[in-house]
């Protein structure tokens, strides 16, 4: 078998913090507490934190530098001024309206132009992005390319929207019923795969035929850039910022999370040209997240945002990032445990219902393997399947579940090295040797909306 290398860390470590390390019994105790949640775990608590890749970067020491700098005046701050030449230097559109973080961006952009019975389509949409349409009456649809739910196929672009089912549902719902079109990259609910030029060109031809404005859900663009140079023919010789310019130029604007492609603890935007729409954002800013010059952030996190935009396109950065989920993936795979091809950006996901063939879908094993990654190992992992995702379909009615029953471990940016990630793909390998022994779950009290947060469960 192959060896599969690891290049180095492209950086040196300057701040170290400890990881604490805890019993199994602690970790039994824990669990009971948490309701089987994993997200009511304190992170002291957690050997190596693979929840999320967002907000839990290493920040460098340029932005650091850049905290010390934070203006924090009320209105007009510099570092807003910053941010905003960050972003329209890499994005091109004209306003830059920061928020606290992805969600709020989706809010004040979503609560400004949505009405009740509107349709938003994407390739697949995050689930934050998903409630934030539904909770104001509006209907969140799907239309990857039937790929982006094959795990085993190699696609290079599984992110990609299919633009004939695109078509088909303007043509039936009518363009007046979408006020915009949403396209995530990387997709992170489809395994954090990338979209293709191509497609982002068709796509943006579609929405510009029907008159339809064309937005990113941008978190993870840098990334998207990079898989564009290295799989997209006669795109080898760009640079990952001529390649984002790129993507940007065919769309009306963008949400983002800073948290991830900007290399932030907190912090996001939204980012248009219209002018009509940006005042409505504006003023809705103003009533939940702040000034339009600060939107919920202070001046230092701005700075941070600023300054870490821009180091997140150095392709030195993300040849090792991407390099990390490729080792990651490339042990588990080699050991036999089922994860989903090929590996995306950000994380690596493993198909939790072939790993634990013996739970059924309603007994979440997706969210077993959660459990059971943390009670063995002190490694925690999110859930992106049937707790997640599922819904009743109706009072007493069977529960629906989505397509994919996954465990997604999301790699934060500049944080563990290859040895923890080692140890992770060692932990996950015993695992499988005596995954016979992991037991599915029941939801005992679950919220309407985004349950996996909050909700508990009980092991049968
Ligand atoms: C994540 F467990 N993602 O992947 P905000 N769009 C997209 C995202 O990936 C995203 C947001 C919008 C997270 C954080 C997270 O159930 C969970 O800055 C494609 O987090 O508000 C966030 O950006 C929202 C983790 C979100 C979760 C929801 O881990």
């Amino acid at each position: 078998m192959a060896e599969i290398k690891m290049p180095f860390e492209p950086f040196r470590i300057k701040v170290v913090e400890p990881i604490r390390t805890t019993t199994r019994r602690e970790r039994e105790a824990l669990l009971k507490q948490s309701g089987y949640n994993i997200f009511g775990v304190p992170a002291e608590k957690v050997t190596i934190d693979l929840l999320t890749d967002s907000g839990t970067s290493a920040m460098s020491d340029e932005q650091w530098a850049g905290m010390m700098t934070g203006d924090e005046s009320y209105a007009g701050a510099r570092n807003f001024f910053h941010l905003e030449k960050a972003v329209q230097s890499i994005f091109g559109f004209t306003h830059v309206i920061p928020t606290h973080q992805g969600r709020a961006a989706e809010r004040v952009l979503f609560g400004s132009v949505l009405k009740k019975g509107d349709i938003v389509p994407n390739n697949i949409h995050f689930d934050t992005t998903r409630a934030n349409v539904e909770v104001l009456g509006a209907k969140a649809m799907d239309f990857a390319r039937d790929e982006a739910y094959d795990p085993d196929s190699g696609h290079p672009f599984k992110g990609d929207m299919d633009p004939d089912k695109l078509k088909r549902c303007i043509e039936s719902k009518g363009p007046g019923r979408i006020p915009l079109v949403l396209m995530t990259v990387t997709n992170n609910s489809g395994g954090g795969q990338p979209v293709s030029l191509r497609n982002i060109k068709d796509i943006s031809e579609v929405c510009a035929h029907y008159d339809i404005p064309f937005f990113f859900d941008a978190c993870r663009f840098a990334e998207n850039a990079f898989f564009i140079k290295k799989r997209e023919k006669g795109y080898e010789k760009k640079s990952v910022l001529e390649i984002a310019q790129e993507m940007f130029s065919y769309a009306d604007g963008a949400t983002m999370s800073g948290k991830k492609d900007a290399l932030v603890n907190i912090g996001g935007f939204v980012t248009l040209d219209d002018d009509a729409w940006a005042e409505r954002i504006k003023n809705a800013l103003i009533i939940s997240e702040g000034f339009p010059t600060y939107g919920g952030l202070a001046g230092r996190d701005l700075e941070a945002m600023a300054r870490g935009i821009g180091e997140a396109l150095d392709e030195g950065y993300l040849e090792h990032r991407t390099a990390q989920a490729a080792y990651l993936g490339g042990l588990l795979d080699q050991a036999g445990i089922p994860v989903f091809k090929p590996f995306g950006g950000h994380a690596v996901y493993i198909l939790a219902d072939r790993f634990l063939p013996h739970i059924p879908r309603k007994k979440y094993p997706g969210w077993a393997l959660t459990v059971a990654l943390y009670r063995e190992y002190g490694i925690r992992a999110v859930e992106i399947g049937g707790v997640m995702f599922g819904s009743k379909t109706g009072r007493g009615r069977e529960e629906a579940y989505p397509e994919l029953e996954m465990v997604r471990l999301a790699i934060p940016r500049r944080v563990y090295t290859g040895a923890h990630l080692q140890f992770v793909a060692e932990a996950l390998i015993e695992l499988h040797k005596h995954r016979d022994k992991i037991r599915g779950l029941r939801i005992v009290r679950e919220s309407p909306f985004l349950r996996h947060f909050t909700a508990r469960l009980e092991e049968l």
